[in-house]
């Protein structure tokens, strides 16, 4: 309810965009929101930038939760880099995923390594199960590509697919468990981008998100960074790909990164982002979100801010 009458979308988002405003968290700083809807409640989860960060160097990760798009709910540090006996540093962007009735938290740090921790919650306690990484590149393997950061992980039939990378976008398997591969690594292809420059078009910077249209696969990610870098995205009809560059996705926010998801939520679409509008310091952002629209051919209509 709102002012005492039943609430419909188009009211709570007036109430969101004209009066709460983004962005939606603003009592610490957060980054690289993954946004899943589990039980009709909304779900995002952050990164968490200390408030006096000089780099990306974060400890621990937070979610937020709701079921009107405005009264959010902070659940706290649900997985910190304490928890984990193999991870030391850089508790960068995560994703969690609900695969047969557990939560699975994906989570790279040092720039080098993913792991996975479970809850029978989406809110936590999550625990390092596996008591390793998932992906490991401390040793450079070459196919797992230089930077494995960035998971996101979308399940398509049953089956779970991990996105990851930076620069090199690449995609494999699940086994059932959610704790192990299905086969290899994969470069994840993305047509329609060659000889496209850091910063502009569709190259691949980081970030990929994926997500289900009707019956087309759209991938979300960073064209970079820096004052011209923007999401982007491209479509498949194969969560494998290879993907094709579509286009932009939303105006240039005012930090140097760019990272988000996209979700639909009681039957509208959300693009969710940070920025860094509070602090002016790239290494403290913010997460944001506005509604998100597609023209009858399934483009995305480009969101103006
Ligand atoms: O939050 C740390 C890093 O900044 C993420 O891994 C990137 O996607 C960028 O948002």
């Amino acid at each position: 309810y709102l002012n005492g009458q039943p609430a419909t979308i188009q009211s709570i988002n007036e109430v969101h965009f004209k009066k709460k405003g983004n962005p939606f968290v603003k009592h610490l700083y957060t980054a690289d929101p993954s946004a899943h809807v589990f039980n009709d409640r909304l779900y995002v989860y952050t990164s968490h930038d200390e408030d006096t960060a000089t780099y990306f160097n974060m400890i621990d990760w937070h979610v937020f939760s709701t079921d009107n798009l405005i009264d959010w709910t902070d659940h706290g540090a649900i997985l910190s880099l304490k928890d984990i006996d193999w991870a030391n540093k850089w508790a960068w962007a995560p994703d969690c995923v609900e695969q047969n009735g557990k939560y699975y938290f994906y989570y790279p740090v040092e720039r080098a390594k993913i792991g996975v921790a479970v809850s029978d919650t989406p809110t936590g306690p999550f625990v390092d199960e596996l008591g390793e990484p998932l992906i490991d590149n401390t040793g450079q393997i070459e196919h797992i590509g230089k930077e494995p950061i960035d998971p996101s992980v979308l399940i398509e039939k049953g089956q779970a697919y991990l996105y990851f990378g930076c620069r090199e976008p690449k995609v494999v398997k699940l086994k059932n468990n959610m704790m192990a591969l299905k086969g290899d690594v994969q470069d994840l292809k993305i047509k329609g981008i060659e000889g496209d420059k850091e910063h502009f078009g569709g190259f691949y910077g980081e970030a990929p998100w994926v997500f289900k249209r009707n019956d087309t696969f759209y991938l979300l990610y960073s064209n970079g960074w820096g004052k011209t870098s923007t999401l982007v995205y491209a479509t498949s009809k194969n969560p494998m790909g290879p993907f094709t560059f579509q286009g932009e996705v939303m105006d240039v926010v005012s930090s140097w990164t760019s990272h988000g998801s996209i979700v639909q939520f009681k039957g509208r679409w959300y693009v969710f982002y940070h920025n860094m509008d509070l602090s002016n310091n790239n290494y403290r952002r913010s997460v944001c979100f506005d509604e998100l629209t597609f023209d009858e051919n399934g483009k995305i209509n480009k969101l103006k801010l």
